[in-house]
């Protein structure tokens, strides 16, 4: 059985947790999944101490899941709050660029999703639009429809995530932000008719802009990225 690392966030009053789809992905396809907390990590003075906890963290586990989220500061793509900004989670966005620099230099792989997708590729080096609707693109914040699909998604031939779901191209979306400028590295493997990037990969991540731990009980297509990650 492999070990995978799930990140998690703040909820409310100092509680913190992540939605429950994910580690129940990983216990339906016979696998043991850690709950990752970020929850000191917000008064760390000392980068090298969060490192040292993140390398640690990522190497007790085969590979790790960056689950959804609040909004990843824009200072750490160099730009300033829009108004539309929604909450953030400062301890989070710390951890999880340090645990992505871990798992990259551990060689072990990253499945990102929805905001996972968004803090990679800003710990890679992009950009994000920071809220779809005033930056011009439909609303991709169907939250009422969570399990089930709102649009389509068209994949590039022979990527990992078209092979992975079965090129099952009908997706949720619960997102108001998505990435602008990709990073180095990072190839786009799907995107919406509307011209939004929805999937990116490279060597050791896929990453998807839509909730597969929300569909899969539906559609058991949607196990696929998670296929992937434990292979
Ligand atoms: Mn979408």
């Amino acid at each position: 059985m492999k070990k995978i690392g799930i990140t998690s966030g703040i909820l409310e009053r100092n509680r913190y947790g992540v939605y429950g789809g994910y580690a129940a992905a990983i216990t339906e396809l016979g696998h043991i999944p850690y709950i990752f907390s970020s929850a000191t990590f917000e008064s760390l003075s000392d980068p090298e101490v969060l490192d040292d906890i993140a390398s640690e963290m990522v190497r007790s586990v085969d590979s790790i899941i960056l689950p959804g989220g609040y909004d990843v500061q824009p200072f750490l793509y160099g730009e300033p709050d829009s108004p539309e900004l929604q909450q953030v989670d400062p301890a989070r966005d710390l951890f999880e660029i340090a645990a992505i620099k871990a798992a990259r230099s551990q060689s072990k792989k990253i499945l990102a999703i929805c905001r996972g997708i968004q803090i990679l590729n800003v710990a890679l080096g992009g950009t994000l639009y920071q809220d779809l609707p005033s930056s011009g693109f439909a609303n991709h914040s169907d939250i009422e429809n969570e399990h089930t699909p709102s649009h389509k998604v068209g994949f590039n031939p022979g990527s990992k995530i078209a092979k992975y779901t079965n090129h099952a191209d009908a997706v949720n979306t619960l997102h108001h932000q998505a990435i602008k400028d990709l990073a180095p590295g990072l190839e786009v493997t799907a995107s919406s008719e509307d011209g939004i990037i929805e999937g990116v990969e490279a060597e050791d991540i896929l990453a998807v802009q839509w909730h597969p731990e929300r569909m899969w009980r539906g559609d058991r297509n949607h196990l696929g990225t998670f296929e992937w990650l434990v292979e």
